[in-house]
């Protein structure tokens, strides 16, 4: 029986393509339009399928090889009258693109129909190029064990295909083959660790798991895995518990940020007579020992506001709103073992100076570990400031169940226009977060004002 050969066939603009997968082996026998190898460019991957029924005498190509349009692939056995010799290349290119794998011949592309495992074991197609991806999908996929440059697992076509018919989610399989590509052995091996139990898919693993634990797993919230990367490949690495404070309001901080609609706005506070007034205070109780600061001010004059918007001093209950008519006001305390949140306890009844004094034993209790639950607790807004290290805004995470939160950063001098000349004021950058289902734009905007006005003339909280 003739023997002809079969040769990389026009592989559209791409001049030179690298092997990355051999399908078949000497002794096989193929059907026409069944893939023969793998090639990959800088941009997508592609099958290599027969344009003949045969059966596979000689490889001629190695993995790694460089081939190109012409390049032989191999030897094949054929029936007598297929060997015609417009036939002896092989078929075009199974691009991992196009709508559908329509036919064998029909180019489909990798990066135009990207498959992106989910942990549930239902593949989604997305149909954005692979660079441009959703931020999330692309990053994640980036890093999972089998990524590619693209942000997809490494692997061709056919062990995709694979997989899909398995439903494997190909992100959750560690690839054996060059460049940590994975194969189909690795999709059988996978599969089998998982039926024996050895192995967990993040999709079972999230079903297990109580939901407070669920920081470092997307995929309790449908989302795909959260990428594991064995950073001791990339250098020196020392891992260290995170405290347990650190775990506790990490699981919170993550509820919160995912399930509030949460909005920031930003605002500056002309603090200039009230810092002279803060000064003039500590120099007139300096023998005291009490330290007045700023986040006392801005207690009280958060008080205020909250008793004039009564919605940023409300929880959230079922499709009810509670009001409280109290006003116990945390602040985040920055501790050697993480972020805590002591409660000054009823601040609308307190002076400044009673104020003062609560945060500094809360403080320290704070800082050194002995904070007892009721002091962290009851609080019905908070206060987190950073202004006595820098920066200028940020977007402080709402404690829950409360309805927002108020951020506050260094005070600078800056020049401000009094509509004739600029004057030269000390500004309080703001930064309110308020929950949206139960607070608007607009009271949010009206509440920084007013908290602006206070903080510009502190008389006016006697109004
Ligand atoms: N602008 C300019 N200076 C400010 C300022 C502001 N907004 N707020 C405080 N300062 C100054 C203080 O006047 C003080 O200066 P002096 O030492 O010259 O008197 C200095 O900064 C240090 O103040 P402080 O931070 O120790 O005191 P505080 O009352 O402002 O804050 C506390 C107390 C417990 C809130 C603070 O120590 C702290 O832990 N802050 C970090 C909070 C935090 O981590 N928030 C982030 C939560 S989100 O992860």
């Amino acid at each position: 029986m003739p023997v002809i050969e079969i040769k990389v066939p026009d592989i559209g603009d791409f001049a030179e393509v690298t092997v990355i997968e051999l399908i078949v082996k000497p002794g096989d026998t193929v059907r026409a339009e069944q893939s023969l190898m793998t090639v990959e460019s800088d941009k997508a991957s592609m099958e290599i399928p027969s344009s003949h029924a045969g059966l596979v005498k000689e490889i001629k190509v190695q993995l790694g090889d460089k081939v190109k349009q012409g390049s032989l692939v191999l030897m094949l056995e054929v029936a007598g009258a297929a060997a015609s010799p417009a036939a002896a290349a092989a078929s075009e290119p199974k691009q991992a693109s196009a709508p559908a794998i329509a036919s064998a011949s029909a180019p489909v592309s990798v990066a135009n129909d990207v498959l992106v495992p989910l942990p549930v074991p239902v593949p989604v197609q997305v149909s954005a190029p692979a660079v441009a991806l959703p931020g999330t999908a692309a990053a994640a996929a980036a890093h999972a064990p089998g990524a590619s440059s693209l942000g997809l697992p490494h692997a061709s076509p056919s062990v995709r295909k694979f997989a899909r018919e398995l439903g494997v989610p190909l992100a959750e399989v560690k690839g054996s083959g060059p460049k940590g590509r994975i194969t189909e052995a690795d999709v059988q091996a996978f599969t089998q660790s998982v039926m024996s139990g050895a192995v967990q898919t993040a999709a079972i693993a999230a079903q297990a798991k109580p939901a407070t634990v669920a920081a470092t797993d997307g995929a309790g919230l449908g989302l795909i895995p959260w990428p594991k990367v064995d950073f001791a490949k990339f250098g020196p690495i020392e891992r260290k518990e995170m405290s347990r404070i650190k775990k506790i309001s990490g699981a919170n901080l993550l509820r919160n940020a995912v399930m509030i609609p949460a909005v920031t706005n930003h605002d500056d506070a002309d603090i200039t007579d009230l810092e002279a007034f803060r000064l003039a205070t500590n120099k007139e109780h300096e023998k005291s020992g009490v330290k007045v600061t700023m986040l006392a001010f801005l207690i009280k004059a958060c008080v205020a506001a909250l008793k004039k918007y009564p919605e940023f001093n409300s929880s959230l209950d079922g499709d009810a709103l509670i009001f409280k008519q109290y006003y116990h006001i945390g602040f985040a305390a920055d501790t050697p073992n993480g972020l805590m949140v002591p409660v000054i306890k009823d601040a609308d009844q307190k002076g400044i100076l009673q104020i003062s004094q609560e945060m500094g034993e809360l403080a320290k209790k704070a800082r050194d570990g002995k904070l007892s639950p009721a002091e962290m607790s009851g609080a019905s807004f908070t206060i987190s400031s950073l202004g006595g290290i820098g920066g200028r805004y940020f977007t402080p995470i709402i404690n829950a169940p409360e309805v927002a939160i108020l951020g506050v950063c260094k005070s600078t001098m800056a020049p401000v226009w009094d509509g004739k000349a600029f004057q030269p004021r000390l500004m309080l950058p703001l930064s309110l977060t308020w929950d949206h289902r139960v607070i608007d734009g607009a009271a949010a905007a009206r509440f920084n004002v007013y908290l602006g006005q206070i903080l510009g003339d502190f008389r006016r909280v006697l109004l």
